[in-house]
């Protein structure tokens, strides 16, 4: 049995388009993987999309952190974390999937950052891995084997996403064309890239 998990394809994600403002936490290129996505839901049995999904006083917000800026890093939940702008509030327009996201090919939806006290870049667990999403449960219960990753983004959510279906013990890919980095350093994304090679992930095209 074969998985497609989309990563936070999602509105504050992914850059303006006609009808669409600008995302809160925008990644260069992130509308062009929703092609990819809607292709490539037909081919899998099981399809999950990871949603962020945080309050609106979560603790990776720089706003939430006194004489911090964006791209700073603090201690959160006892871990590193990279201070962002506020992004994917819970019932906002920019923690919805993006509109031409074919969301009848979604079978299940797992949410993730709700804990304000953590952040959560994996879809299986927060950055602690003090607490599953549940889908790890998900994919074993249908039988899942085989996981293929893509979405944003590549050097956060997607790199850790990835990771840990590969630990997991699912035979795991990740469909390069289909994701988009931050680079908030310079080659983040082909480090990510590598670090998940590295981990017997098999990089995969479209
Ligand atoms: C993500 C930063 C903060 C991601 C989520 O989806 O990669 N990045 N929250
Ligand atoms: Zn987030």
């Amino acid at each position: 049995m074969k998985a497609l998990v989309l990563v936070d394809i999602q509105n504050d994600f992914t850059p303006a388009a006609p009808g669409k403002p600008e995302g809160a936490l925008a990644v260069p290129g992130g509308l062009e993987v929703i092609d990819i996505a809607n292709r490539l839901m037909g081919e899998h049995d099981l399809v999950v999309a990871t949603q962020d999904w945080h309050p609106a006083d979560h603790g990776s917000f720089a706003s939430r952190h006194a004489a911090k800026r964006i791209g700073d890093v603090v201690k959160l939940g006892g871990f590193d974390q990279v201070l962002w702008p506020d992004h994917c509030v819970q019932n906002t327009a920019g923690a919805e999937f993006c509109a031409s996201l074919d969301r009848s090919g979604i079978h299940q939806i797992v949410r993730k950052g709700t804990d304000p006290g953590i952040d959560s870049y994996s879809g299986f667990f927060d950055n602690g891995r003090r607490k599953a999403t549940g889908l790890a449960d998900l994919l074993r219960d249908r039988g899942v084997t085989d996981v293929a990753v893509m979405g944003l983004a590549t050097d956060y959510c997607v790199k850790f996403t990835a990771l840990d279906a590969a630990d997991l013990g699912f035979t795991t890919s990740l469909i390069v064309e289909g994701c988009r980095g931050v680079d908030l350093q310079p080659g983040d994304c082909d480090r990510a890239i590598e670090a998940m090679r590295e981990a017997g992930v098999r990089i995969a095209a479209g």
